[in-house]
């Protein structure tokens, strides 16, 4: 198996006692730890450039500007953007999305529109579209899920049709571990002039990310999943599709000129980022993208498809188990169901042991509702996790079964 526990060394958080026991930290899905050098970032940048961006003509106010578009350079290219113009930061995925469900499905989405969803979205990528399809009377229909945790496609060609206005697909399901087949799906909806978007929270960082290859109009997705600070994110959104948008919050930075009646807009991506920005936090993307690129993404997906591997197959010797989500190729997480205990009763026996799990519906209640489960727990991985962590994990769990039994 890939061995990166050197890397271990990176992370301060990772070398710690949770209730007398060494720490295993498997809720890489929620969010991931973060290494020295991106805690360091932040540092430096505070003590030594602080100062806000794109305003000054001082020296401070012009390195934390290098720094910040910098920044943008390198996550264009990390996610495989034409230009880093199409970079938007926001909070994250969920502000991604909404910034498209509220300016693009403004402006063109009419009673009547079909919103093209898949039933395994987290509600990041159903809530806002509910919202759009009550403003502009759009309707919503769904993939459906197969029993093995990836889409019905032969669904799809009824599905995908034209009263479809933009289909908005996750690219790894935070639930079930599903890898789904975005360049072909954004392949059949472009032929169709369908706008499309990607929820990408867990899959950038984690497997190689080329929007440009996808073929996506928007791709949303989190710093913190990917070693970054909580906080910050991207939208890529394509040139096209963002010139043609009208601006979302209004306020300093986003504007041409102002009058105390009107006001003209800058382009893409200044347009979409009024006020003072996270500018610690897009530096700290900036470095957690330098750090993913040093371990190298190619690397990070095997020991990720290694490791998940070894738990799945350890995870189905245990009595009374339901591991959901695809059996084969995965993203690097195993949720499961123990017919002797709920989740979140299996979640608080492994905290005593210092095993960090989440048990819950994880923000997807349709998918739970389509699998009959009130939730799962799941051991999500990072290129952190080791094979000694996964067996501890089964230990731990061979006497949740013993104990709840
Ligand atoms: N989309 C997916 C697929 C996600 O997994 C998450 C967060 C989001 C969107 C939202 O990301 P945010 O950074 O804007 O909050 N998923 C999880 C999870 O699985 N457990 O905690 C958060």
């Amino acid at each position: 198996m890939t061995d990166l526990s050197h890397l271990r060394a990176d992370f301060p958080i990772l070398h710690q006692q949770v209730n007398g026991e060494p720490l295993v930290y498997f809720d890489n899905a929620a969010t991931s730890q973060k290494p020295r050098q991106v805690i360091a970032s932040l540092t430096r940048y505070y003590e030594q450039d602080n100062a806000n961006v794109h305003r000054g003509l001082h020296e401070l106010s012009n390195r934390a500007t290098d720094a910040f578009e910098a920044a943008r350079k390198k996550v264009a290219r990390f996610i495989g953007a034409a230009s880093a113009d199409e970079i938007i930061f926001t909070r994250g995925t969920t502000e991604g999305i909404n910034l498209v469900a509220q300016v693009w499905a403004a402006q063109f989405l009419k009673a009547g529109d079909v919103i093209l969803l898949t039933g395994m979205e987290h509600h990041s990528n159903l809530v806002p579209w509910q919202l759009a399809a009550r403003r502009s009377g759009a309707v919503l229909r769904h993939i459906p899920v197969l029993d093995d945790g990836t889409l019905d496609l032969t669904a799809i060609d009824t599905l995908l049709n034209g009263q479809v206005k933009l289909m908005a697909c996750v690219h790894v399901s935070n639930s079930l571990g599903t890898i789904n087949p975005v360049r072909e799906l954004c392949a059949k909806a472009r032929a169709l002039g369908v706008t499309t978007l990607i929820d990408g929270a867990q899959a950038v960082g984690h497997l190689p990310v080329n929007v440009l290859d996808i073929g996506c109009d928007f791709y949303a997705f989190s710093g913190h999943k990917m070693c970054a600070p909580t906080g910050i994110g991207a939208l890529y959104g394509r040139a096209e599709m963002l010139a043609t948008m009208q601006p979302w919050h209004g306020g300093g930075e986003m504007i041409e000129s102002v009058t105390l009646e009107t006001s003209t807009y800058k382009a893409a991506p200044q347009r979409f980022e009024a006020g003072t920005p996270d500018i610690a936090g897009v530096i700290g993307l900036g470095a957690a993208v330098d750090y993913l690129e040093s371990i190298g993404i190619e690397t990070i997906l095997r020991h990720g498809a290694e490791l998940t591997a070894y738990a799945m197959q350890r995870l189905a010797a245990l009595p009374g188990i339901r591991i959901l989500g695809p059996l084969g190729d995965r993203a690097s997480l195993a949720a499961f169901a123990l017919a002797c205990a709920h989740p979140h009763d299996l979640v608080e026996f492994a905290n005593t042991h210092g095993l960090a799990l989440r048990g819950g519906h994880h923000c997807t209640q349709p998918l739970m509702k389509r699998f009959k489960v009130p939730g799962t727990s799941r051991a999500s991985f990072y290129f952190y996790n080791t094979a000694a962590e996964v067996d501890r994990m089964m230990d731990i769990l061979h006497r949740a079964v013993i104990f709840f039994s």
